[in-house]
């Protein structure tokens, strides 16, 4: 079995959670912040077995789109709208970013 740690965009989680339900897949949802943007964005642990580990993948890749996104690099306390337009940056984002781990024992009780 193979634990995939998924982190997608607000935007793409609600239409991937019915994905992988519909498919069968169990989803565990969480809130979670990216490090960089100190944005909102969800993280989902995905427990599969490895024969269905390409198609639980294709379903991820073809739900979450990558975007680009401003960011303002210059947070630090100043006037943001008066800094904006000379300390912004454009960065896209994934679409997903997975993790893939492998599980030792997995037990329901
Ligand atoms: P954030 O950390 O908010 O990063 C959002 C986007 O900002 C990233 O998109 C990337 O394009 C850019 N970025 C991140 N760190 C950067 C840096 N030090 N310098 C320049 N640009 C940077 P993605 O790479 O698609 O990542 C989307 C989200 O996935 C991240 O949100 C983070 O929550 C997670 N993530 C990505 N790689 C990770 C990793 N190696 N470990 C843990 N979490 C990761």
């Amino acid at each position: 079995m193979k634990l995939l740690i998924t982190i997608i965009q607000d935007d793409d989680s609600s239409r991937l959670v019915s994905a992988m339900t519909k498919n069968g897949f169990s989803v565990t949802k969480l809130a979670t912040t990216g490090g960089f943007l100190r944005a909102g964005n969800t993280t989902l642990l995905i427990g599969v077995n490895e024969e269905k580990l390409d198609q639980c993948l294709g379903i991820i890749e073809n739900t979450c789109k990558s975007r680009k996104q401003i960011v303002n690099t210059n947070m630090g306390g100043y006037d943001l709208a008066m800094n904006m337009a000379h300390n912004s940056i454009e960065v896209t984002v994934g679409g997903a970013t997975v993790f893939i781990l492998s599980v030792d024992e997995f037990k329901k009780y």
